[in-house]
């Protein structure tokens, strides 16, 4: 990662962390971006803010609890009230890729609870067009490869993820194919297709699910709202 854009995910998610109030349940993101922002939550707890957390992974889950920050489970709140998380890619419609670290599926359902998601991004993060970036989607185990080959039998160019030379599996231990399409010219369109196709629980599009986008540019930090 290049020294900028690990600057630009230090100030973000820095910044990120002042966004919360006391009081507030807050829903934590996952990925390197949302890593900063709880670092700084946790200093803001330390110092006294009284906060409750959901976690949109394991991974978030075990480094926030690490840090002392209190984690409840989400069934155990009525509702978020603010939800801080990165993103592969966004749009200027607010819509995103999200998922590349593979935790889409708990991030959707955090996000769907939450009164307001803020997606934290350095500047690589915004573009023009959704789909340079492998969308990812989330499959059942049963009958994956057939799954995986209905993708490709439609266009997608689809490869099953791996990791350490095995089948990637998700903390709720289904697989991620990564569709690489190159862009995508109807977000909506495509999440509706593959919303339809059996064997698929969710994918990385968030289409209508961020509210705001906390983006590093030149150094500085902008929050853009919808
Ligand atoms: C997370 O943020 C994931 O959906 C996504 O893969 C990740 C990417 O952001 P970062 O660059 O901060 O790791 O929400």
């Amino acid at each position: 990662m290049h020294e900028k854009q690990l600057m630009e995910k230090q100030l973000v998610g820095a910044r990120a962390a002042e966004l919360v109030e006391d009081g507030m349940v807050v829903g934590l993101g996952t990925g390197s971006t949302a890593y900063y922002m709880i670092q700084r939550l946790a200093e803001r707890v330390r110092a006294g803010l009284d906060i409750a957390c959901v976690a949109t992974s394991r991974q978030t889950h075990e480094l926030a609890a690490s840090l002392g920050i209190r984690i409840l489970d989400v069934n155990q709140v009525e509702a978020i009230d603010l939800t801080i998380d990165g993103a592969d890619e966004i749009d200027e419609h607010f819509n995103a890729i999200k998922g590349g670290g593979g935790a889409l599926l708990r991030e959707k359902i955090v996000a769907s609870l939450s009164r307001k998601v803020v997606i934290i991004a350095d500047s690589t993060k915004r573009v023009k067009q959704l789909g340079k970036f492998p969308l990812p989607v989330e499959i059942v185990a049963f009958a994956h490869k057939h799954t995986l080959k209905k993708f490709e039998q439609a266009g997608y160019p689809a490869k099953i993820r791996e990791k350490d030379g095995t089948l990637f599996v998700t903390d709720g231990g289904n697989h991620i194919v990564d569709l690489h399409l190159g862009r995508i010219d109807d977000p909506e369109g495509l999440a509706e297709t593959i919303d339809r196709m059996t064997g698929v629980v969710d994918h990385g599009l968030f289409i209508d699910l961020v509210h705001e986008v906390l983006l590093a540019e030149d150094g500085d930090v902008r929050l853009l709202k919808k």
